[in-house]
């Protein structure tokens, strides 16, 4: 087994043998070391004085201590800030839930300002009667709740050609998770009429956004149909601007491109439109120099949020908790393993809660470290029987020319300091 990081190769090193210990045998971690702390003997000031009133924050933001836990971009990697992307914190965050306020954003001309007044959804092309809602409108209709990823399709595609960023926040971050509130697309379509466009089976939606880049992409209908959503909330509360405020499509398991922000029109087509984003951009380009159309779905895929290189351990040796996110575009996730000696072994991790289809799922492994060096890895597997690949079979099948739709399992070198880094291994 070979190691590379940033081009160098480490030499191999011993690997972890001590065994996942049951969670019971753990309770001892730190807890004897009350004796003579101040933190327990003495009076603290916020013990002996008044907190804040409630009217001190109307809206709370997160406690100072936590302002690390931050959107990060990555300067080098778009011209401007405009047409760019940053990146969730993933390794300093726990359960499913991606708060709005620290969730990735992506757009092409930026995050528009667009109040629900001046809000309107178009619906034309073959449909019985074309329509145009307002956004007290969509509120009439019945409602639906929904938790779902949405994953960039660009997400991990700066490490095709080797390992490249060294953050889980970076490599995996183009990623969030929310509870969304909305009108089901089907609900929408009916209203407008379907019976004028046919056979369904060939058709198409043609989906755009109201500022000014349009990001329009085509969807089959048989999709559009199914579980896709006009979301006004996320997470209990209206969707931040950044998100697509007032109305954004929610398109499940498929790449996070498709998910309208700002949603003007929706057309229904006999024939997709073949737009930018889904030619010049959202297509993958093969070893022999052809590329790959309409890969809507993001595959199933996983990464260890911490330990990683910006959650080291801090700890030394002992108990420690090993986590990280799973999700598929193509269902619920069954199953998460985890090795730490780069693949040879796998210990299987235990879900915090069973899979739910098209959203992510918290893993764990609770172990027993004995501060020897790990080439930490997830693997993902879902509903279907599919296995997140390792990064040489995904360049067997895909090349070194793409960008987009890299799930392959991710490499932590977790050093016996506790620090880590973004390692290959083959
Ligand atoms: N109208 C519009 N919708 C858009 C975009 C955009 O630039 N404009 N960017 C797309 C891309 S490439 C992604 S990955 C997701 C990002 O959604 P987020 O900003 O909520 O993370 O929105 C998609 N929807
Ligand atoms: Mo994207």
């Amino acid at each position: 087994m070979t190691v590379s990081f940033k081009g160098k190769s480490p030499s191999r090193r011993a690997f972890l043998k001590g065994a996942a210990t049951a969670a019971g045998a753990l309770a001892t971690a730190g807890a004897a070391r009350a004796a003579g702390d101040p933190l327990i003997t003495e009076v603290q000031p916020w013990a002996s004085g008044f907190g804040d009133g409630v009217d001190e924050t109307p809206y709370g933001l997160p406690i100072k201590f936590e302002s690390d836990v931050v959107r990060r971009n990555v300067e080098w990697l778009t011209a401007d800030t405009i047409s760019s992307i940053n990146f969730t914190p993933i390794h300093a965050l726990d359960g499913t839930i991606t708060p709005q306020g620290c969730a990735f954003e992506r757009h092409h001309s930026g995050a528009i300002e667009l109040a629900k007044e001046d809000y309107r959804l178009m619906i034309n092309g073959l449909v019985d009667r074309e329509l145009i809602f307002t956004y007290a409108d969509l509120e009439r209709f019945p409602r639906v709740n929904q938790v779902n990823f949405l994953e960039c399709a660009a997400n991990t595609g700066m490490e095709w050609a080797g390992a490249q960023l060294n953050g889980a926040q970076f490599t995996h971050g183009m990623i969030h998770n929310m509870e969304y509130s909305g009108v089901s697309l089907r609900t929408i379509l009916e209203e407008a009429g379907l019976t004028k466009a046919g056979d369904l089976k060939d058709k198409w939606i043609y989906v755009e956004g109201a500022d000014a880049s349009s990001n329009g992409r085509s969807i089959p209908m048989e999709k559009a149909l199914d579980d896709c959503i006009l979301a006004f909330k996320a997470n209990g509360e209206a969707l931040r601007k950044e998100h697509g405020y007032p109305v954004r499509l929610v398109v499940p398991g498929w790449e996070g491109n498709m998910w309208i922000k700002w949603i003007r029109r929706i057309e229904v087509t006999d024939a997709p439109v073949e737009s930018r984003e889904e030619t010049s951009k959202y297509t993958d380009t093969l070893a022999d120099g052809t590329s790959r159309k309409w890969t809507w779905v993001m595959d199933a895929k996983s990464v260890v949020t911490s330990p990683s290189p910006q959650s080291p351990i801090t700890h030394g040796k002992g108990p420690l908790v090993i986590t990280g996110l799973a999700w598929s575009g193509n269902g619920a996730i069954k199953r998460v393993d985890v090795s730490r000696d780069g693949g040879k072994t796998w210990a299987e991790a235990r879900l915090a809660a069973p899979g739910q289809k098209m959203a992510l799922t918290r893993f764990y492994l609770d172990i027993d470290w004995d501060g020897s060096e790990m080439l930490l890895q997830s693997r993902a597997m879902d509903e279907t029987g599919y296995v997140q690949p390792t990064k040489t079979q995904l360049r067997a099948v895909r090349g070194l020319n793409s960008i987009y739709h890299n799930n392959c399992i991710q490499t932590w070198w977790v050093k016996e300091s506790g620090e880590a880094e973004n390692v290959e291994v083959s």
